[in-house]
């Protein structure tokens, strides 16, 4: 079996068991499996340039670079962060366009490529992830690389006329021609993908093979799953879980908690939350001094303008709420800035008979995943999921909701809170399996399947320019 490659813009965290996420450990599991490499950005930004540095952890080996901090600037915060994340999240008012930002871009893809290109074997096959290397693909077949390279999206792909809005954007989608298999959360991005190739660019559609600029690729959804079984028995039976859980139950003293976990991240839709938590208040009376909503917003990217902006607006509304509708007894809202541990946030989900997540745009979604996983299958709490994550097309048994619609909001709140057991169980039991069906292994394998045996053999054509 060949050699996995795999680039992110962050490697890991693989020693750290209790922080890494599901997906880190279905990709740690591959690359163990079959022996590889898992190359990205140090974290750490150094204007010395100490070239790559690769160790061996177990059967795997890492290999890092730093950032200059002007790359830092114009391609981590400012392409990848202020360009990228806002436009294909549909935030076009919060898009800071500047030809320096997708020239630093462009230079870090260049420079990280080149930093690869001599640590590969012939046989390698190498997966790409994520908005930060767009370019990285057409970058290494620059250089020579022939080896089957793919590229997974984790965010949503927007329309054409959104992604019309950003400078550059034909010369991004044509290096995404560079890659054998581009793998979508979901068939809509995919669909608007196609849609963005056949109007803006002239190319054409057939099944899956997608055909422009003389080169012809497979573009395929696969959506992301979690470990189902592994994050399940978490929250059933870990000792971290479970005293966590416990810890919950008797604070809650006989009341319904509710939870949201999320990145503070201005596209999971936290303000518009919060206020129809409040207009809950208002409108149910009865859900007073029973209900507490915990929210875990863990700080993320606190550099960037918008993210500081948002934050202190919650601080504000959280304060407001509790001000306004808190008893000596009662604190309505949590909303808490720190990260748990993950064992910890398994026995939260199950201490939480409901799960709001609201996010306005999500590639996905992995916490609603994670929260229906964590559920006591005897007694389940109810998922409410927003139409715009990613996470709603493989989990119609949730509450669908539209996040900007605060009073529809506070309604599926409310029905959530009264649900009968019966159809609780049966929401539970058809996501669950769902969850089971389509988990990380499954969404890892059928993309690297993809990949290796069905990748079109592109190789003699001509490579993008
Ligand atoms: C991107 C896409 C897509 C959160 N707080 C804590 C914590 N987390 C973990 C969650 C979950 C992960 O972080 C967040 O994943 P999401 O999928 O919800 O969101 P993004 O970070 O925006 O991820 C998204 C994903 O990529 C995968 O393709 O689903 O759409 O935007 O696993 O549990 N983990 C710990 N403590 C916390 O406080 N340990």
């Amino acid at each position: 079996m060949s050699r996995l490659v795999i680039v992110s813009n962050r490697v890991g965290p693989v020693r750290d068991a209790a922080r890494a996420g599901g997906l880190a450990v279905a990709l740690v599991d591959a690359l163990r499996a079959r022996g590889g490499l898992w190359y990205g950005w140090s974290g750490d930004t150094n204007n010395q340039s100490a070239g790559v540095k690769v160790e061996q952890a177990g059967a795997l080996q890492l290999a890092t670079a730093d950032l200059t901090e002007d790359e830092y600037d114009d391609y981590y915060n400012g392409f990848a962060n202020r360009c990228l994340w806002p436009l294909f999240h549909y935030r076009i008012d919060l898009t800071a366009f500047d030809r320096r930002y997708y020239e630093g871009y462009r230079r870090v893809n260049a420079k990280f490529a080149s930093g690869l290109f001599p640590l590969l074997r012939e046989d390698d096959t190498i997966w790409v992830h994520d908005y930060h290397f767009l370019a990285f693909g057409n970058e290494l077949r620059q250089m020579g690389a022939e080896q089957a390279i793919g590229f997974f999206l984790h965010i949503p792909f927007p329309s054409p006329e959104v992604l019309a809005t950003l400078p550059n954007h034909d010369a991004l989608v044509r290096g995404l021609f560079a890659y054998d298999v581009l793998g979508f959360q979901t068939s809509r991005d995919l669909e608007r993908f196609c849609d963005f190739v056949v109007r803006e660019a002239g190319g054409h559609v057939e099944g899956d093979r997608v055909t422009c600029f003389g080169r012809t690729i497979i573009a395929r959804a696969f959506p992301i799953g979690i470990d189902t079984d592994g994050f399940a028995k978490m929250a059933a039976d870990s000792e971290d879980a479970r005293r966590q859980y416990e810890k919950a139950v008797r604070g809650l003293r006989g009341r319904a908690q509710m939870i949201g976990v999320d990145r503070l991240d201005y596209t999971k839709g936290l303000p518009e939350r919060f206020q129809a938590f409040e207009r809950l208040l208002d409108d149910y009376p009865d859900a007073r001094g029973e209900l507490v909503y915990l929210q875990i917003a863990p700080t993320s990217r606190g550099d960037v303008q918008a993210y500081r902006e948002m934050r202190q607006e919650l601080e504000g509304l959280s304060g407001h709420i509790n001000g306004q509708y808190g008893e000596f007894d009662w604190t309505p809202l949590r909303y808490i800035n720190r990260a748990f541990a993950r064992r910890s946030l398994a026995g939260l989900y199950r201490a939480s008979k409901i799960g709001l997540i609201t996010p306005l745009r999500d590639g996905m979604n992995l916490v609603a995943k994670e929260y229906v996983a964590a559920q006591n299958p005897e007694n389940p709490g109810v998922l409410i999921l927003s139409r715009f994550a990613g996470a709603i097309y493989q989990m119609p048994e949730a509450i669908a909701v539209n996040p900007y619609d605060i009073k529809e909001v506070a309604d599926a709140i409310q029905n959530a809170r009264y649900m009968s057991l019966e159809e609780r169980k049966e929401r539970f039991q058809a996501l669950f399996d769902g969850l089971q069906r389509d988990d990380v292994a499954y969404w890892r394998d059928s993309f690297l399947a993809t990949l290796e045996h069905e990748a079109p053999m592109h190789r003699n054509a001509e490579r993008p320019s």
